[in-house]
C-alpha cells in the first residue's frame, strides 16, 4: 500500500520465489501513457530481476482501463500464463466517470480472480491528480509496477 511511510518498490528480496520458469502476461492501458509506460517498465524490469526470461513476458495494450478486464480475460482463457498483470491509471476528472471506471475494473478483475484459475494482479492507479500518479509510478513513493511484479511471482508460486 502506498502511504507516506511505505514505498511501493520496497520488498523483502528473500521472500520472492525464483521466476525463471514462469510465464507472465501484462495488459497495459494507453490512457495516461506517461504513467502506464512507467508502470510497465517497473513491472518488466522487476520480473526480469527475479529470473523471468524476456520471451516469457508478453505485453498487450488496450485503449483504456475499462478494457483491461477484457484483455485480462483473454489472457487468462487463452494464454497459458502463470499470472497476468493489469496496469492502468485513472485520474479523477470533473465527471463521475472516474468512479464508474474504477468500480468496473475492480469488479471485473475481482470476478476473474474468483472464477478462473489464473491469478490476475491489480495494478490500477486511481488518483485524484496526475502528481499522485507520478509519485506512484517511479517517483517518491516507488513504482506500483514493481509491486505488481512481485505479487505476480508470489501468486504464480501459490
Ligand atoms: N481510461 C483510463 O485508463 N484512465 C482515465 O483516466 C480515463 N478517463 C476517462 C474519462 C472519460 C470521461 C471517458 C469517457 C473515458 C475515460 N477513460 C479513461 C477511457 C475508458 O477506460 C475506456 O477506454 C473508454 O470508456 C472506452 O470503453
Amino acid at each position: 500500500m502506498a502511504t507516506a511511510l511505505h514505498n511501493l518498490s520496497d520488498y523483502d528480496l528473500s521472500k520472492v520465489p525464483d521466476a525463471s520458469n514462469m510465464c507472465f502476461g501484462i495488459v497495459v492501458a494507453e490512457w495516461n501513457p506517461e504513467i502506464t509506460g512507467a508502470l510497465l517498465n517497473g513491472a518488466v524490469s522487476t520480473l526480469e530481476k527475479h529470473g523471468a526470461l524476456p520471451e516469457n513476458i508478453h505485453v498487450k495494450t488496450v485503449p483504456g482501463s475499462f478494457e483491461l478486464i477484457y484483455g485480462a480475460r483473454q489472457m487468462v482463457l487463452n494464454g497459458g500464463y502463470d499470472a497476468v498483470i493489469i496496469l492502468g491509471s485513472v485520474i479523477r476528472g470533473e465527471t463521475p466517470h472516474f468512479d464508474y471506471i474504477c468500480q468496473g475494473v475492480t469488479f471485473g478483475i475481482s470476478r476473474l480472480n474468483a472464477t478462473q484459475g489464473t491469478p490476475v494482479i491489480y495494478g490500477l492507479l486511481t488518483t485524484d491528480t496526475l502528481e499522485q500518479a507520478q509519485k506512484r509510478s517511479g517517483g517518491k513513493l516507488g513504482n506500483k509496477g514493481d509491486e505488481c511484479a512481485i505479487d505476480a511471482i508470489k501468486m504464480a508460486k501459490f
